[in-house]
């Protein structure tokens, strides 16, 4: 319903949903690399993540979200807009300065007369526009005693955790800074899970009796693909022994240890004290046994692992923490939670950490809803959506018109537990940021419902990757160029060259 039809409408007209509240409040709660793997509503093989999984419990799940471009400034860029990355302009994060200017989903939101937020990560380098009120960390920011850069553009530094700093200044914005009379939505952005997991001193022992599952593919060969042989984004061999798995040692110096130090030096003197003693014993421990090979490198496995589960576990309790704040509130039942990441990671399939592949652990990400009363789905949503659609279903909800430039589609009618007979069959992708950090080169692609992928790495290469994923869901098996697969190749290709006439991104490379 747009914003005129509403007006027009009589009280009595109104659906009971809104005339309960007006227009339901919008909580949109975004982590980084988080992934569907470590969330127990997805997956139970590695953690219990509980108050996520709330989220789900008293609303839906989609079981087929995905990202457009696998990099947080982009993935940001594309919620913002509602646009692909060669629309919205932010197509990596090492170049990339978000365009303030152009239209986005929040101005539009004030425009609706919604009350805008942002606290936490912002990553897209100018300063945020569109929002009533802003809190955000500068860059990555820090996990331990962080900076915050303010409207007036002063920093400070603030003493304690980031998960549950962010999480208390989005308590103390819903509780005295936000007009109570106004509907509002609040865009509340998780550092946690980034690299380099560095967990809350109060869980540093958790999960150390836990040993992890190691993926089937985690030694994976990459035999057929080019591409995943080049990246540079291994457990075994990628990860910093300081910087990623926290064992310093004094002779060892790397690329990466400044960036640790300066890290971990935010710590207090009695904090480091604590951090230290866990540490360097693990660094003992570790030297005495003198690991080498695969010994070593399912080592390296356990140790991220654990730190990356101890920094979800904050998160988790903070997001538990917001929503019995919502409900203390009265807020529960007017407001429509969102939870999601930037995009999703691997936890060691294919041997590694990371994103950026389109292939399925990062191009997916855990998008779960908590709805308000009135909007009626439950359970799981198997319609493909895309964090371009999260812009139209935010207008959507607040009854605005929805622009038509705006690339993603309105999830409403999926909330609102209809099933769109036209709904889309297939999603596009778009990953631009090579030559960079961890060597993944430029690809676009094609992931169609029936679960065929079809992809095309480019730039300094030019090979296609074929997968069905009904029968090879860890893309293991390249199948482009193989005989038998000749007619399903055409089909795929016809409809990625389709969705990028589509969205006006017409590369033929
Ligand atoms: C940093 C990390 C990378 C990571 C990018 C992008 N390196 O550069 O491992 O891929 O961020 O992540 S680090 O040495 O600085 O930790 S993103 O989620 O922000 O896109
Ligand atoms: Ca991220």
């Amino acid at each position: 319903m747009n914003k005129k039809s509403l007006l027009l409408l009589t009280p009595a007209l109104l659906p009971a949903s809104m005339l309960a509240q007006q227009r339901y409040n919008i909580v949109y709660i975004m982590t980084d690399d988080h992934t569907a793997q470590m969330m127990s509503c997805y997956d139970d093989t590695h953690v219990s993540t509980p108050n996520l999984d709330r989220i789900a419990a008293d609303g839906v799940k989609f079981v087929n979200s995905y990202v457009a471009n696998s990099l947080s400034g982009p993935s940001r860029a594309c919620m913002l807009t509602g646009k692909h990355s060669h629309k919205n302009g932010f197509t990596n994060n090492e170049h990339g300065v978000f365009d303030g200017s152009q239209q986005t989903m929040p101005k539009l939101m004030q425009q609706a007369g919604y009350q805008t937020a942002l606290i936490g990560k912002w990553h897209l380098v100018s300063t945020p526009t569109g929002f009533d009120y802003w809190n955000i960390i500068p860059g990555q920011g820090d996990y331990y005693n962080p900076d915050f850069i303010q409207m007036d553009g002063s920093r400070t530094r603030e003493a304690g955790y980031l998960t549950n700093i962010i999480t208390d200044k989005a308590i103390d914005w819903l509780e005295n800074k936000r007009d109570k009379e106004k509907p509002f939505i609040l865009f509340l952005h998780h550092k946690a899970c980034h690299r380099c997991w560095l967990p809350e001193l109060k869980y540093l022992s958790e999960y150390e009796d836990k040993n992890f599952t190691l993926p089937e593919n985690f030694y994976d060969d990459y035999q057929g693909r080019q591409a995943a042989a080049a990246q540079e984004m291994e457990v075994v061999r990628d990860m910093d022994m300081t910087y990623d798995v926290h064992l310093m040692d004094a002779n060892v110096k790397t690329r990466l240890t400044d960036g640790y130090l300066s890290m971990i030096g935010r710590l207090s003197s009695a904090e480091r004290a604590k951090y230290d003693q866990f540490y360097d014993s693990l660094a003992i421990d570790f030297r005495a046994k003198r690991l080498s090979g695969k010994a070593l490198g399912e080592y390296k496995f356990q140790r991220y692992m654990r730190d990356y589960a101890k920094v979800l576990k904050s998160l988790d309790d903070n997001v538990g923490r917001t929503l019995d704040y919502l409900k203390k509130a009265g807020l529960l039942e007017n407001t429509l939670v969102v939870y999601t990441s930037d995009q999703g990671f691997y936890m060691g399939e294919h041997g590694w950490f990371d994103k950026r592949f389109m292939y399925e652990e990062s191009f997916s990400t855990p998008l779960v809803m908590r709805l308000p009363d009135g909007l009626k789905a439950r359970g799981e949503i198997k319609e493909m959506v895309q964090n371009i659609d999260y812009a139209p279903t935010f207008l959507d909800i607040a009854g605005a018109e929805i622009p038509a430039d705006i690339q993603g589609e309105s999830l409403l009618p999926l909330l609102e537990g209809k099933h769109p007979k036209n709904w889309r069959k297939s999603l596009y992708y778009h990953f631009y940021e090579y030559p960079a950090e961890h060597m993944v080169k430029r690809h676009y692609g094609v992931r169609s419902s029936d679960g065929w992928k079809l992809i095309h790495f480019y730039d300094d290469i030019d090979a296609w990757e074929l997968y069905d994923l009904n029968t090879d869901p860890k893309e293991m098996n390249n199948l482009y160029g193989k005989p038998g697969y000749e007619k399903v190749t055409k089909c795929m290709m016809k409809e990625l060259r389709r969705l990028q006439k589509q969205y006006d991104d017409p590369i033929e490379k």
